[in-house]
């Protein structure tokens, strides 16, 4: 079970104008989690590219990502980074994972940056933008859901945290997915419509409109900006 906010902190209530209703948070219970900024995800020859996708796409969001983590930080909230990684004998990537679709190189084969998607080589790091600082805690994930066989849970249950802020790539994906696990788990998450990105357009539409749609079925959307307003920083 996760803690009830209302009775463990004492830090002022937070309230963010978001969809389909406000979105309202306690700093100190609440973490911004970053999924994926990889640049096995974000540059030419990783993991992305070679499912034969369009990565520049997913560059167009990082400077939105980068004001919304220095924001963040600045006012003292956990951040959490999550990097899809396998490990190098890939025995936490099965073959339903490996073999699907029809990429030019498959998991752990090696590419431009690297062993594709296999923890510790060039192409699965976080790009250096959103580069994570000490004491910031980074989940390496077998898995598209932040949770599935991560200690994160335990972690965001540890430090008492209800509330989880969401951006990084790919929308439908990874970001959709680890959503739905934190909404299952009791947590409350809002997407940062625009610091999160897709390589299909269209589906990060769609998603954004289910996570909200249905009275908040999965959670809440907002542009970041209302986060910073919120926040009481500056906006552009
Ligand atoms: N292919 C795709 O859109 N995404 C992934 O494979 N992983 C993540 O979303 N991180």
């Amino acid at each position: 079970m996760t803690p009830d906010t209302a009775t463990t902190s004492n830090t002022p209530l937070i309230t963010v104008a978001a969809e389909p209703f406000e979105f309202s948070f306690r700093l100190d219970r609440a973490a911004l989690v970053i999924i994926d900024m990889q640049r096995d995800f974000i540059e030419p020859g990783g993991f992305g590219e070679t499912l034969g996708n369009n990565v520049a796409l997913l560059s167009a969001i990082v400077p939105a990502c980068q004001r919304m983590l220095a924001a963040w930080r600045q006012a003292g909230g956990a951040v959490v980074h999550t990097r899809e990684a396998h490990r190098a004998d890939l025995s936490d990537c099965p073959p339903a994972k490996r073999n699907r679709g029809k990429p030019s190189l498959r998991i752990g084969d090696v590419g431009p940056m690297g062993r594709i998607l296999v923890a510790g080589e060039p192409g699965n790091q976080i790009i250096p933008e959103l580069a994570p600082l000490p004491g910031e805690l980074v989940i390496d994930k077998p898995g598209k859901g932040a949770f599935y066989a991560t200690p994160l849970q335990a972690w965001l249950s540890e430090h008492g945290m209800q509330h989880l802020l969401f951006m990084g790539v790919t929308t439908e994906v990874c970001v959709q997915t680890s959503m739905r696990e934190a909404n299952d788990r009791g947590f409350d998450a809002l997407l940062l419509t625009d610091c999160t990105e897709s390589y299909f357009p269209e589906f990060k539409a769609a998603t954004v409109a289910m996570v909200h749609a249905q009275g908040g079925i999965v959670g809440w959307t907002a542009p970041s900006v209302a986060v910073l307003q919120a926040l009481r920083v500056p906006t552009p």
